[in-house]
Parts: structure tokens; sequence; C-alpha cells
């Protein structure tokens, strides 16, 4: 699939995550603006995945470690067919299984469970360790937040990766300048991320993480160590009013919000 398509692809699901969290009165749509375009590139054109066997045991691995954006994982994976389409009108809803923060004991193609932030990194660590000592040849990809990053459990990951020289593993940071309710340069500022990670004797590539023609290439890299793509993105990006504010972390819009947003993305279709 080439970047023209999937980029038509990650405006369908704006579309979509932008109704799920209006109807659902919650949600965390900044975050959820920035990482579709990943999203899209990964379930779209890199990862080996199979619907209709979500266990397969060559399928690649994905872990959403900033499990509160569950809800743009949710519409990729319907739009993928892992999910039914319309099941994502229940999100949120009482008996859905499709919860706040994403759960592999409900919901097919999630691979593991994610929402405490720190936690998604090592997982995919020991993911990635497995592979190699079992010698499966599936690749494991991990996106984190920005503000994420900030967990100390990440840092011991990343020392573990090096050392088992995991070039078998893929970190994407979603670097939207942005945490819950304040900059990350207000709080605990990590950026530039780059030298930190190449510290660590990790890979690293720097793109702009909501161009799908540096995605693709920088997803599909291999290497002869762990690979870190620095993703520079926009919080809220494709909502002009939403974009690099801090209050729409897990801001929800109004019935106006809604429509003006609806219209701006359904203008870029
Ligand atoms: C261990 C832990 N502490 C706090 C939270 C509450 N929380 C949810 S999202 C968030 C901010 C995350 O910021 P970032 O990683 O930059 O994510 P993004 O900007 O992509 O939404 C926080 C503090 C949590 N989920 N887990
Ligand atoms: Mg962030």
């Amino acid at each position: 699939m080439d970047p023209t398509e999937l980029e038509r692809i990650a405006r369908q699901i704006r579309l979509r995550d932008l109704q799920a969290v209006f109807e659902a009165g919650a949600g965390h749509i900044g975050g959820e603006m920035s990482v579709i375009d990943i999203l899209t590139a990964l379930y779209f054109r890199v990862l080996n995945v199979w619907p209709d066997q979500p266990k397969h045991p060559d399928r690649d691995r994905f872990v959403l470690s900033k499990g509160h954006t569950a809800c743009a994982l949710y519409v990729t994976l319907a739009k993928r067919g892992f999910i039914p389409e319309d099941e994502i009108s229940t999100f949120l809803q009482p008996h859905s299984r499709l919860n706040g923060h994403p759960n592999c004991n409900k919901v097919p193609g999630v691979e593991t469970n994610t929402g405490p932030l720190g936690h998604g990194l090592p997982v995919a660590v020991g993911m990635a360790i497995a592979a190699k000592l079992s010698g499966a040849k599936y690749h494991t990809y991990v996106v984190t937040g920005d503000g994420e990053m900030q967990e100390g459990s990440n840092w011991e990951a990343i020392m573990a990766a090096a050392q088992f020289k995991l070039d078998n593993l893929t970190l994407v940071i979603d670097h939207n300048r942005f945490q819950q309710g304040a900059a990350l340069a207000e709080t605990n500022d990590l950026a530039p991320l780059r030298p930190k990670l190449e510290a660590f004797d990790w890979e690293v590539s720097e793109i702009n993480g909501n161009n799908m023609s540096e995605i693709v290439p920088a997803l599909e890299h291999r290497g002869s160590r762990p690979h870190c793509i620095v993703a520079h993105t926009n919080k809220g990006h494709g909502i002009s009013f939403m974009q690099d504010r801090v209050d729409w972390h897990h801001k929800v819009p109004s019935k106006e919000q809604y429509e003006i947003a609806l219209a701006e993305l359904s203008e870029a279709l």
C-alpha cells in the first residue's frame, strides 16, 4: 500500500476515533490523533499479521504502551478486520470489551495489557528476547508516549535490549511534546531523545511522525542493534483547534467543536 492510500486510511481512522470519543464522552483524543499515522502504517503496511488468526505464532508483535490511546488502536484493529467495525460504538459502554485501556484477554489483536505507563517496552523486550531464544522470526514493535519515557522502567528495558543485541525490536516514541496537564519542557524534559538512546547503544532515526513517506521506511528499517524511532508528532494532529494544546490530552469536544472537527477531517478525505 502506497503513502497516499495509507494517508487516506489514517484520515478515516481519525474521523471514526473523533466520533467514538464524542459519543462515549471520554477518551484521550490528543494522543490518539498524534499516533494514528504510525498505527496505520504498522497495520496496513508493515506488520505481518492475520486478523483471522490473531494468535498466529509467526505474527509480528505490536505493543501500544501508551494504552490510554486505546480507542485509536480499536478503530485501527476494526478497520483491519480483527473486530467488527460496528463494535466501535460500544467503546466504554457497560459490558463492552473495548475498555479505556486495551485488554489482551478480551480484544483479538491486542498483544498485551497496557495502561500503567512504563510497562509496554519492558514487555516488548521480553517478546524480542523470546524470539531470539526460540529462533522465531517475528519482529516486535512498541509505541510509547514521550511523557511516558520519564518512567525509569523504560530505561532498564533500553539497557537490556542493548545488552541482548535485540535487532528484532523497534521502539517508536510518539514525541508530541506534551504529557498530561503540561508540556514536557515544563516538567521532566527528556528532549533531545536521540543522544540518550544513542548513549545506550541503540540505533536512532528521527522522523516526522505524521508523514507517511517518512514513517514507512523508518518502520521497515532493519539493522544490527535495537532501533528507536523518535517520531516528531503533533498532539491533536489533523484538528486545528486541538493541535499542540495541552487541555486536549483528554478533553471531550462540545457539540460545536465536534461539528468543526468533523468538517475539517471530512474535508481532508
Ligand atoms: C504509571 C502511570 N502514571 C500515570 C498515568 C496517568 N496518565 C495517563 S496518560 C498520561 C500522560 C502521558 O503522556 P505521554 O506519554 O506523553 O502520552 P501522549 O502525549 O501520547 O498522550 C498520564 C500521566 C498512567 N496511565 N500510568
Ligand atoms: Mg506526549
